[in-house]
């Protein structure tokens, strides 16, 4: 199954050369404490993947095994003053034989230090040298489902869900084991199961016990279960007349829901709501506000568990910028959630762009525990069919400076640290589970960034290129990156210089610049990017929407001058003229010609970059990628010629000199 995919970046293919030797050296037994006989399922877990990884990476040489002359200790216990989820790997000696051995805060520790250590050992280090002392930044790094339980997968690009609901809970999938050991290997530790659109059936005790088998299978994995639960369940599922959240009979309905999920799921996460917010109910249907619906609901878990409440809102009826709308809600009612609520907040005030600047709400609620919502599946990116690395982006949100520090810097990640990181999952029933073999990339990187933001996109995109891929050096220099340039390259050929929601409609594929006759405004690409005869952006500065005064004031003035403010982001705060000139000598109107081009240009060279690599690659995988990029190719310039032509029929004006003609 590794080369179509399945493996992921657990494909642990066999070493070679001296890291081959090194490893057939140390050959260690793996041992696992117990306590009078009984293994703890997580211990046991962790030592299995260890045998089934050292096993893989030997190759041909581990008939041989085992020759027994290291150890691998998994211990994990008595050092209870540390983080649960800290591990530690340390050398020991043992009566002249070579060990190293795993400890931590708790038994979930040990799953984390054994995929740690198997992460070393695939990239070919030295097990002697090996120490490690790793904890996560972030208390929770969860994965979002957008899954429907008919298998459909909202913004899904990689089949039909993965949760098979329907035979569920007497069969579980291998698929579900393989998933977790996926997550656990990358330090996710908390899945919301279904989509945030929920449908409130599944509360009801079916679904309960369905739930309760994946949550047994996911223990062991350190991963909790979360549900997405539709507000107005008690009122759908149960014929309460209201699902107001100060009725008391709607608050003892919650309570009694939440204790029969806890007695079947005793460590259940707790509930995912997308209240009031495109159609979904919620408290404001009953004039009360967000905080008295999530504390509600926190109310009814207890300190059992959390009520993650999502500031994704606008509505349809505001003539106010779409993009301050969450900000407008949510930040008056700081200090008004209850302690075991979270707030998550998507990346960028509108959704999950290209580019967006980080959202305004950060750093701005200071007494509310604050999530960050990244999208892993690629909504407005080209799907699973075009190849954009997304750990820069992620980069550029967890290490923007809020400005809310007074003089220090306060980035985004030091905002969510206390609290977490959720990404909404690209996982689907496609054999490589994420529709394309790149997108396995985003999947790896979400997870890593939520367990150290501090980690390069270079390094990230290195160790999941030489785990997937191939570790030789030649490989690495040329794949890495071209992964590193490839989310930039989807922003110039799609929405350059602050650009946003140019996409066709619904669906999200593909150029849409031109429409303007969706019956809700902020539908329109036309709404964001304000184009006409004279310039193109939206003007959220004082003269405009003013949507720049929910930045602290630091930031605000950086960004107040079309000037001083980073081109990356100009269009999306200053409507300017087409022939403003910019820093780079050219005029705006050039300057976007020239981003398209480049984009175009640089998938090209992406292109041109994997044709070379095909000795590095299954003939498998090595096609299937060629043949995405060829897809890319030639909607990149879809991409530019569709969004060009029609800049041109508003502002009249030729294509400089030098620019690609359309083809
Ligand atoms: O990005 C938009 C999507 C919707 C999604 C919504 C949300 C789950 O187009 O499909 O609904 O955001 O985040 O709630």
């Amino acid at each position: 199954r590794a080369e179509d995919g399945y493996g992921l970046w657990l494909r642990y293919a066999p070493l070679e050369g001296e890291a081959l030797e090194r490893l057939a050296r140390f050959d260690p037994e793996i041992r696992i404490n117990d306590h009078a006989g009984y293994i703890d399922p997580t211990l046991a877990a962790a030592a299995d993947e260890l045998a089934r990884g050292i096993v893989s990476l030997l190759g041909d040489r581990a008939k041989a095994r085992p020759s027994g002359n290291g150890i691998i200790e998994v211990a994990c216990e008595g050092m209870m003053d540390m983080n649960p989820e800290r591990f530690i790997v340390t050398p020991f000696r043992e009566a002249g034989r070579r060990g190293l051995r795993i400890t931590g805060g708790d038994y979930g520790a040990c799953i984390y230090g054994a995929f740690g250590l198997l992460r070393e050992l695939s990239l070919g280090h030295d097990p002697a040298s090996i120490t490690l002392d790793e904890a996560p930044a972030m208390p929770l790094r969860m994965l979002n489902h957008w899954d429907n339980p008919d298998g459909h997968v909202e913004r899904g690009y990689a089949g039909r869900s993965i949760f098979d609901w329907w035979h569920l809970p007497d069969r579980l999938d291998q698929r579900m084991i393989d998933y977790a050991r996926a997550n656990a290997s990358i330090g996710i530790n908390g899945v919301a199961v279904n989509n945030v659109n929920a449908r409130a059936f599944m509360l009801e005790p079916d679904y309960i016990a369905k739930l309760a088998r994946l949550a047994d299978a996911w223990r062991p994995y350190g991963i909790r279960v979360f549900l997405s639960a539709r507000f107005s369940a008690p009122v759908d599922i149960c014929g309460l007349a209201t699902a107001d959240p100060l009725d008391p009979a709607v608050a003892a309905w919650w309570q009694a829901k939440a204790d029969e999920i806890y007695a079947a799921i005793p460590d259940f996460g707790g509930f995912l709501v997308k209240a009031n917010s495109e159609g979904q109910p919620g408290p404001q249907d009953y004039g009360r506000s967000h905080a008295d619906g999530a504390n509600m609901l926190a109310a009814a878990l207890g300190d059992r568990g959390t009520v993650i409440w999502r500031a994704f809102v606008y509505s349809a009826d505001d003539e106010t910028d779409r993009a301050m709308q969450a900000y407008n809600e949510f930040v008056p009612l700081d200090g008004q959630f209850a302690d075991n609520v979270i707030v998550q907040v998507k990346n960028g005030p509108v959704d999950f762009q290209p580019r967006e600047p980080f959202h305004p709400m950060f750093g701005a609620m200071p007494n509310t525990h604050l999530m960050l919502e990244a999208q892993v599946t690629k909504e407005y990116l080209g799907f699973a069919s075009h190849l954009a690395f997304l750990a820069p982006m992620w980069e550029e949100v967890l290490d923007a400076d809020t400005g809310h520090g007074g003089t220090v810097v306060r980035t985004v990640a030091q905002v969510v640290a206390p609290v977490g990181m959720a990404g909404v999952a690209n996982t689907g029933s496609d054999r490589n589970w994420t529709g394309s073999d790149f997108d396995q990339a985003n999947w790896y990187a979400f997870g890593r960034l939520a367990w150290n933001p501090q980690l390069s996109s270079d390094q990230i995109a290195r160790e999941w290129a030489a785990q997937t891929f191939s570790r030789d050096p030649q490989f690495l220099g040329a794949a890495v990156p071209m992964m590193l340039e490839s989310r930039e390259a989807v922003v110039d050929y799609m929405t350059p210089l602050g650009l946003a929601h140019q996409m066709a409609t619904g669906h999200h594929y593909g150029p849409g610049p031109w429409v303007c006759d969706l019956p809700r405004p902020e539908w329109n690409p036309c709404y964001y990017s304000r184009a006409d005869a004279e310039g193109i952006g939206f003007d959220r500065s004082a003269t405009g929407s003013n949507a720049l005064g929910q930045y602290a004031s630091a930031i605000a003035a950086r960004w107040s001058d079309p000037e001083t403010i980073d081109p990356a982001l100009l269009l999306w705060f200053h409507h300017v003229g087409w022939n403003h000139q910019m820093r780079s000598g050219r005029t705006l109107w050039e300057e976007l010609v020239w981003h398209y081009d480049r984009g175009a240009a640089k998938v090209d060279t992406m292109a041109e970059t994997w044709s070379t690599l095909s000795e590095y690659v299954d003939e498998e995988r090595f096609r299937a990628v060629s043949e995405m990029l060829a897809i890319q190719q030639r909607e990149a310039r879809w991409w530019r010629d569709a969004s060009l032509a029609y800049w041109q029929s508003v502002n009249g004006l030729s294509l400089p000199a030098g620019a690609e003609p359309p083809a």
